[in-house]
């Protein structure tokens, strides 16, 4: 069995804003959160400086959304002036939200950070701290604690690593869960968590996407061990969605669709993307068969 996304008809939904200086350029890879009968988006933004910011939405349907005339994320940490703020990621954990996002400052020695920060209302973020002061990206919180701790997914390049915490601030005990396997052309070079792990009876579903070659972005599922997520119950070798739009093959880096947000919104998958880091989608998918091609699928 095998599955494709299908783009939701009313996309692209968020297109750059040329009468804001920070996100008239590109706005793409966003976390949605669904929390009292609303969707919040949090979105990378870049103006023609290209330094990203972190911008907010908000929908009543998932589809049409309002959005903040100022960003909530900006750069605050002196290291992230060079390239801002990046890939935010949202967890709902112990009734506060957390974001996940990258650092991206312009020193060889330090040049991206993996950071995390809180917040009660979605608008105004404290920083907690980096989940390590080394590369990496593609970080994202379990919703839960996993056996008494805290657990997150990251990225060291080229895999997918997981880390455990008892405050959020000291990580330990972190192993590698899935590398790029090299068979696969469309994945062989690198692979990165996507959008917050989705609990089932089966086992977490991880959305990952990865490259090869030719840098095209595609994106999968895995199915990690509900009470063990280091142990991997069933990888499909095949991708979901790939670059297939105008407007994801061409734009600010080509050939990328690039999730931080896969969604159970009723009874369906809805995964949103930036295309070709400069314009926001939804494909979706029923959640069912969703379940099934991570248990099952080729
Ligand atoms: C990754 C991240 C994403 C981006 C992707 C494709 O490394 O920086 O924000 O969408 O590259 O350019």
């Amino acid at each position: 069995m095998r599955l494709n996304l299908v783009r939701h008809p009313e996309s692209p939904l968020l297109y750059p804003n040329p009468l804001h200086r920070w996100e008239a350029q590109n706005v793409f890879n966003c976390a949605v959160t669904e929390h009292n009968g609303l969707f919040h988006m949090h979105y990378r933004a870049q103006g023609v400086d290209f330094i990203s910011h972190i911008g907010y939405a908000v929908s009543a349907d998932g589809l049409h959304w309002n959005r903040l005339e100022q960003p909530v994320l900006a750069p605050h940490n002196g290291r992230e002036d060079y390239r801002g703020v990046e890939d935010p990621r949202i967890t709902l954990l112990d009734g506060q939200f957390y974001m996940t996002y990258t650092a991206y400052g312009d020193s060889a020695d330090t040049d991206y950070y993996p950071m995390i920060a809180r917040s009660d209302n979605l608008i105004t973020w404290s920083d907690v701290g980096p989940l390590e002061r080394r590369r990496n990206k593609d970080h994202i919180l379990f919703p839960e604690k996993i056996n008494g701790r805290y657990a997150i997914l990251h990225r060291r390049q080229p895999d997918i690593w997981i880390g455990f915490s008892d405050d959020l601030i000291h990580w330990t005990d972190h192993s590698i869960i899935l590398s790029p396997d090299p068979e696969l052309e469309w994945q062989n070079k690198s692979i990165g968590s996507n959008g917050l792990p989705i609990k089932t009876e089966h086992g977490w579903l991880l959305f990952y996407h990865g490259y090869g070659q030719k840098h095209i972005y595609r994106h999968s599922i895995v199915l990690l061990d509900l009470n063990d997520p280091t142990k991997v119950i069933h990888r499909p070798t095949t991708y979901i969605i790939e670059p297939m739009e105008t407007w994801e093959i061409r734009g600010d880096v080509a050939n990328v669709v690039f999730s931080c947000s896969n969604n159970v919104v009723g009874d369906q998958l809805y995964f949103y993307y930036g295309g070709a880091d400069r314009m926001i989608g939804l494909a979706t998918a029923p959640f069912a068969d969703v379940v099934e091609f991570a248990r099952r699928g080729e």
